[in-house]
């Protein structure tokens, strides 16, 4: 059984995560409220300036064509316009929320090509590193690849399975996916240059530029198995980045992969070491 509003909002409010979730509805979403003032104007400008001087070098093109396809970034996005751009496209839709979610509705969401993304801007202070993610990192890090089509089959296939993994036992396994490819994944198509499509990336100024350039980072050919097998850590750079030659790859390897089968040969294996995959 899901957990209810009322104990995961309580549950937030003991971890002090910021958001309102007593806001939320049944499924965690919440209105936007399109409310906020100049000081929040001027650091989400303030953010998107910083980090578009990086992505127009290092974001992948579809990451790009997607920031120009649903419009400027100069002011906080209202959802609902951006939904409805974003719908011509790929079918996908925005919804807001106050924050991480239980991982059913989010995966639920997905399922049914709505992104959350939360409702509230990091402070001024906080502009290089936040441990939640606020909307920032949501929209300008998740919301322009989903105009890519392939990639935006995947996530909702992704959602659509993601249940049924952890049903089997695979939580971890089935976030590491999610980790390796829509938080941090890169791209390099035959014969291109290597490029960022993660929200994790697009939304970090160091880490995007250590992930593409730095002889340091150490990247690895994406297969699907060995993504699920392997683990991470949250809170520094990550020890291995996954690289896809195309975003039909992706799309193509989750919906030919046995899931239930890995998940079951796998699920209570050592994770991989990401610094030796
Ligand atoms: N909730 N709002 C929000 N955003 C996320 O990215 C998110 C979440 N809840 C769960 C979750 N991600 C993780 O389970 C992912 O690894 C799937
Ligand atoms: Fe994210």
């Amino acid at each position: 059984m899901e957990i209810s509003v009322q104990d995961y909002a309580r549950e937030c409010a003991e971890q002090g995560l910021r958001g309102d979730y007593l806001a939320c509805r049944s499924d965690f979403t919440v209105e936007q409220s399109y409310d906020y003032d100049d000081a929040q104007q001027r650091v989400w400008r303030l953010l998107c300036d910083r980090q578009t001087e990086l992505t127009q070098r290092l974001a992948h093109k579809s990451y790009l064509d997607g920031v120009e396809a649903l419009g400027l970034l100069e002011r906080i996005p209202d959802f609902d316009e951006v939904s409805d751009k974003l719908r011509a496209r790929t079918g996908w839709e925005l919804v807001a929320v106050p924050g991480l979610i239980p991982a059913q509705p989010f995966f639920d969401h997905l399922a049914n090509r709505r992104f959350p993304v939360t409702n509230w801007l990091r402070h001024e202070d906080e502009l290089d590193y936040i441990v939640e993610p606020d909307m920032f990192h949501d929209f300008f890090g998740h919301v322009p690849i989903l105009t890519q089509p392939q990639f935006a089959d995947f996530m909702q296939m992704y959602g659509a399975r993601a249940g049924d993994a952890i049903a089997l036992g695979g939580d971890e396994m089935i976030t590491r996916l999610y980790w390796y490819t829509s938080e941090f994944g890169l791209i390099q198509e035959p014969g291109g240059p290597m490029k960022a499509f993660g929200a994790g990336l697009m939304s970090s100024y160091s880490e995007l530029k250590f992930a593409v350039e730095s002889a340091d980072a150490h990247r690895v050919p994406f297969d699907i198995e060995t993504v699920m097998r392997t683990g991470y850590e949250i809170d520094k750079f990550q020890r291995a980045y996954f690289v896809l030659p195309s975003f039909e790859a992706l799309s193509e390897a989750f919906s030919a992969l046995d899931l239930e089968a890995l998940v079951k040969r796998w699920k209570d294996a050592e994770p991989l070491d990401p610094a030796t995959v």
